[in-house]
């Protein structure tokens, strides 16, 4: 295993803002340097979160500068491109062609995709921690319309199953690209992608299915980002506990953050349960949520870290939460990783330590169950995730994810998210 000698609290979290400095082009943060060189969407969110405690006004610009790409429809982009480095990463603007739609932002280039939408629940956290309260209220009148109209487009557009929940249409938008979750939704296009040869260079990600997930945004774009298209014909279309999960937590942040931007926080307490009720009759199944593929008309088998994403919310019945927790610490998750989380449950087939999303423990999703396990009162549950979680870095840098069994470092080095969660964990 790559370690390094252990670092103290302090010199940790120097380091943790020298990443962030490095990472900071200005008005935004980018990933991690070279493989990621542009504006990611739910990064950006993670970012927001670390710095909330620490500098209002940079969690502030890091939202706004990433809510300068949102589409009139209310979407806001997975990727948020800088013009100098445009084709330094791909997919880049020349794919996605964002300029040729009519309800894309002016002056900005974009992805034509989505990520969990986790800015409401950033923005409440920057404002429930911000020591800078006037910013930080400004800061809340100035995106909540944006926010609500974001949540707007997830409803109207998205709701593909019609039960309430919002279905991801491409592995990118769940942030976890080559989870095992997809690999049965992807598996059902081998027919129709083979129609088709995509231009582009090989997956970074081994097993990332790169022709197929670029043949999904060809077709797409080529249907002009038309949300009827989506619901008639997109041919990949699932919908994912961690998304869900994540907007039903935003959805409560809204109601939290309305009065502060003089709004009435009913509606978003209703989409809330709404959401609440629909992931427990569409979701739900063998003690865990899984992932529902529309298109393939069923539950996905396998668990993975997106399983507990429905925990981030206060108001799941207590015994839904038990059983979660049961098998977060079974050893199909944390009872046989040293360092928890495995992004996929270790007794799958699919299960692989050095892969991505197919095994690797990942900063964000740990910070995202340790603050779930905090919501329901499992304080020790909180405690082992978040000490679990700066062991690692401590151990191997902010890396971009970690072995599970061993905590070696894989992927980018010096990566964002890491070091601003840490940030917070050290708080
Ligand atoms: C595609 C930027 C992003 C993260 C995702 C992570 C990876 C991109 C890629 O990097 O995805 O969006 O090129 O693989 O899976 O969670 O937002 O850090």
């Amino acid at each position: 295993m790559e370690a390094r000698a252990a670092v103290d609290d302090a010199a940790l979290g120097r380091e943790a803002w020298s990443v962030l400095t490095a990472n900071w082009t200005g008005s935004a943060t980018v990933p991690a340097p070279g493989l990621y060189p542009h504006q990611w969407n739910w990064d950006s969110t993670f970012v927001a979160i670390g710095l909330a405690r620490w500098d209002t006004r940079r969690a502030g610009a890091e939202l706004v500068s990433l809510l300068a790409g949102q589409w009139r429809t209310g979407m806001v982009p997975h990727i948020v491109f800088r013009p100098a480095h445009a084709e330094g990463y791909f997919p880049g603007p020349s794919v996605w062609r964002s300029e040729d739609h009519p309800d894309s932002p002016h002056g900005v280039r974009t992805s034509g995709l989505t990520q969990p939408p986790l800015h409401a629940f950033a923005l409440w956290w920057v404002w429930r921690y911000a020591t800078d309260r006037d910013t930080a209220a400004a800061l809340v009148r100035r995106l909540y319309p944006m926010l609500a109209a974001q949540h707007g487009y997830l409803a109207a557009a998205r709701d593909l199953g019609g039960g309430g929940l919002a279905a991801i249409v491409h592995p990118w938008e769940s942030g976890m690209d080559d989870s095992p979750a997809w690999d049965a939704p992807l598996a059902a296009l081998t027919q129709v992608h083979r129609t088709h040869r995509s231009a582009g260079p090989p997956g970074r990600h081994p097993g990332s299915n790169p022709d197929r997930y670029v043949w999904l945004v060809l077709r797409y774009r080529d249907a002009g980002y038309d949300p009827a298209y989506l619901r008639q014909e997109h041919p990949f279309a699932v919908e994912d506990p961690m998304f869900n999960g994540i907007w039903l937590a935003s959805c409560q942040a809204l109601v939290e953050l309305a009065p502060v931007a003089g709004a009435d926080p009913g509606p978003h307490r209703e989409q809330a349960e709404h959401i609440r009720s629909a992931l427990l009759e569409r979701l739900w199944d063998d003690g865990a949520f899984h992932a529902r593929d529309l298109r393939g008309g069923r539950l996905v088998p396998v668990c993975t870290v997106g399983s507990f994403g429905p925990m981030l919310d206060p108001g799941l019945p207590s015994e839904r939460v038990a059983q979660l927790a049961r098998v977060l610490e079974s050893p199909r998750f944390m009872g046989a990783a040293g360092y928890p989380v495995p992004s996929c449950e270790i007794r799958a087939q699919e299960f692989d330590r050095s892969c991505y999303w197919r095994g690797p423990s990942w900063v964000n999703t740990n910070w995202l169950l340790r603050r779930a396990a905090a919501v329901h009162g499992l304080t020790t549950l909180a405690h082992v995730l978040g000490t679990c979680t700066l062991r690692l870095v401590r151990q191997g840098g902010f890396r971009e994810c970690f072995d599970p069994f061993d905590g070696s470092g894989r992927g980018s080095r010096d990566f964002s998210w890491s070091a601003a969660l840490t940030l917070d964990l050290l708080a």
